[in-house]
Order: C-alpha cells, then sequence, then structure tokens
C-alpha cells in the first residue's frame, strides 16, 4: 500500500516529483523541472513554515487592528473580508530570502544552516483578497503611524514590521484566496498576507493581529533571523544588520540539476525575478561561448517573475549553461555573492550542469 505522501506537520501531499524536500519535515520547494505555467498549481507551490501548519476555525477567526498608530482598535471577522469589503486579485511571486542557500554554500565552500533549498524556495499564484489599506482605514491612522505590523497564529507567532507606505501599496493585500481556491491550510488560511516584491518572511501566514506603531519595532524577524550578517553589513542598534526587504534578482533553468539532454535543438526555458525591479534582459552563455539574448515569453512586472526561453543546437557531451537576468534599475546578476552568515539573498549567475547524450 502506498505511504500517504505527506508531512505530519503540513496538510497537503507532497509527492517528490512536484515538491523537493529539503529534509526539516516542514519546508518543500518548488520541483523546477515542473513549473508548466506563469502561475504555479497550489500542489507545487512551495511550502516554508517554521512550525507545523496550526488548525484554524474560520468561524472563529478574527483579525484584530490595533496600536498606538491607531485611534481605534477593529476587529474583523472571516465572513467580513469574504463578503463585506472590496475583493482585489493580484498575480504575485513569493521567494524566500534563503532560496539557493545550498549553492551560495557550494560557491564559497561552506555549509549553512537553516532550510537547505536548492533552487525552489520560488513560486507564484493569484492571490485574491482586501487591500490592507482598506483594513486599515477604519481604524484610523494618525499622523504619527509609522509602522505595520502583522503578527501570526502559529507557534512562532511570527512577525515582520513594514514601512507604512509599503503596507498602503495598492498591492499589499490580506490574502483569503490562492490560485482561485479558498486559501490552503499550508499557505495561511484563513489569511495571509502578501507583500509584493519583498522577501517570503514579510508574506506572514494564518494572521490573527496587526499592530500600528509610532516608533520602530524590533522583533527577532528584523534583528536576527532574516537579516544579513557579515563583512560589509554594519549592525543597526538592537538588529545584527540591515534586514532584508527584496530577495535577490535570480534567475533559474526548468531543468534537473544536473540536467539530462538528447543532442540536438533544444528550447530551454526558465524565469527570472526581479524583487520589486521588472526583469528587462535574461541572456545564456554555453560552456565559454558568448552571452547571447534570451527571448522573454512573458515579460513579468514588478513583484512577478518572468518566463523566458532559449534556443540551443547541443552537441554532445558535457556542458556549463549559464543564465544572467537584469532589472530596469541596471542591475545584472554577478559572478558572486558577498558571504553573510546566514546565506540569504543568493544572486550570482549560476554554473547549471548539462550532460548531452547522442550523436550528431
Ligand atoms: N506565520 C508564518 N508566516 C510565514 C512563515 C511562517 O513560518 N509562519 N514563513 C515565512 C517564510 S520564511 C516564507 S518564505 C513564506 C513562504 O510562504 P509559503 O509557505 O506560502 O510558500 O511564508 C512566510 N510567512
Ligand atoms: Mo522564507
Amino acid at each position: 500500500m502506498l505511504e500517504s505522501m505527506s508531512s505530519p506537520d503540513i496538510v497537503k501531499p507532497t509527492p517528490p516529483d512536484l515538491l523537493e524536500d529539503t529534509g526539516s519535515g516542514l519546508d518543500y520547494g518548488t520541483n523546477p523541472a515542473r513549473m508548466l505555467s506563469d502561475i504555479t498549481p497550489i500542489d507545487r507551490f512551495f511550502i516554508r513554515s517554521h512550525v507545523p501548519t496550526p488548525a484554524i476555525d474560520d468561524r472563529t477567526w478574527t483579525l484584530r487592528i490595533e496600536g498606538d498608530g491607531v485611534g481605534q482598535t477593529v476587529t474583523y471577522r472571516y465572513d467580513d473580508l469574504l463578503t463585506r469589503l472590496p475583493l482585489v486579485s493580484v498575480i504575485r511571486t513569493i521567494e524566500c530570502a534563503g532560496n539557493r542557500r545550498v549553492l551560495f554554500g557550494e560557491e564559497l565552500g561552506r555549509s549553512f544552516s537553516g532550510t537547505q533549498w536548492g533552487r525552489s524556495a520560488i513560486s507564484t499564484a493569484e492571490w485574491t483578497g482586501v487591500r490592507l489599506r482598506d483594513l486599515l482605514e477604519p481604524a484610523q491612522l494618525t499622523a504619527q503611524a509609522r509602522e505595520v505590523m502583522p503578527e501570526s497564529l502559529d507557534a512562532i507567532r511570527a512577525r515582520r514590521p513594514l514601512p507604512l507606505v509599503k503596507a498602503l501599496a495598492d498591492d499589499t493585500i490580506v490574502a483569503i484566496a490562492m490560485n482561485g481556491e479558498i486559501l490552503p491550510a499550508d499557505h495561511g488560511f484563513p489569511a495571509r498576507l502578501v507583500v509584493s516584491g519583498w522577501l517570503g518572511a514579510a508574506s506572514i501566514k494564518w494572521l490573527g493581529r496587526i499592530e500600528v506603531s509610532t516608533t520602530p519595532l524590533h522583533v527577532p524577524w528584523n534583528t536576527e533571523d532574516y537579516v544579513l550578517i557579515g563583512p560589509g553589513y554594519a549592525a543597526h542598534g538592537p538588529a545584527l544588520g540591515p534586514a532584508i526587504t527584496e530577495p535577490a534578482l535570480s534567475s533559474l533553468v526548468e531543468l534537473p540539476w544536473p540536467a539530462h539532454l538528447h543532442a540536438g535543438p533544444q528550447l530551454i526555458r526558465g524565469r527570472a525575478y526581479a524583487g520589486e525591479g521588472r526583469v528587462s534582459t535574461v541572456e545564456c552563455r554555453i560552456g565559454d561561448g558568448p552571452w547571447e539574448p534570451a527571448m522573454l515569453t512573458s515579460p513579468g512586472s514588478a513583484g512577478v517573475w518572468a518566463r523566458w526561453q532559449f534556443r540551443w543546437d547541443a552537441d554532445p557531451g558535457e556542458h556549463v549553461l549559464r543564465v544572467r537576468a537584469s532589472d530596469d534599475r541596471g542591475q545584472a546578476q554577478p559572478d558572486s555573492t558577498p558571504p553573510n552568515e546566514l546565506g540569504y539573498n543568493h544572486e550570482s549567475v549560476l554554473a547549471h550542469p548539462v550532460m548531452v547524450r547522442g550523436a550528431r
């Protein structure tokens, strides 16, 4: 008999052909070779959870807005979000700041603690929900309000403060649906934040409370966990280094690592992501050959990955395929990434090994 292919701590099945097991029991990545369309189907959307998925009853669930930055506390019920407030839908990519950590370690000849991600901690969904702005408005933000901090109902009470401008942005939403379905348990049911173009950790799942503060807030996720620590990164007050906002500019090939192909003409496909920026170009290079432009087949936009493809007439043998994305802010992926202690924001051009079999 088949064992059920699910971890006891998460709800959705985790078939290994769709979801890469990082070994933590909680964290599963989207198999890059099974990405299909612009949107990642829920069955293969990556999961990053610090603690088991909580069981939350939407009939008793509430979301409270409070703090010294609001004129009055407001409490919403699930039904308020579902039926009483304007719903908007946005397609947005979520990427964990720790994506590619294993490859970062290989580049530096060391290992990192933390979730052992390859290339799979990135996915894209259509999120439907209520603008955070619309939930804050009835609480009457004061002129002194500075930061907005979502807090979760799971065992770690995850919190990650946002500056007021980001909280009020058009595309910062409290999502109740994902790809047209009620938000799945592992992705934050009944409601999660989606913070466009920021590291995944800002998109707090299983929301229960939102604090509006007149002073800067210091919590583990912006002082010691999702911060850049190392030479070149200065500590800031209680923070061990700068808190990460955007993930690194990056790209991936939609093939296994290493890839196995048959000789002859190939269409190599992939993704590139630029956080709050927009991917402008993608280039590919085979071995020591020249950089050549790839074609953007879905251009992407701020907070949404781009899709690209590249034609290659492959000769038999062992090859290295490199991909370099650039964004509309003039950045390009570098050849190496400055080290940081927790292995975040790996941005280097990857040397993707490709074995090509057969004769010409
Ligand atoms: N409450 C809560 N929210 C959370 C987390 C968590 O562990 N608990 N993980 C964060 C991190 S680190 C990431 S990368 C994203 C992952 O979202 P996903 O599991 O829907 O892909 O959720 C974020 N929100
Ligand atoms: Mo993350």
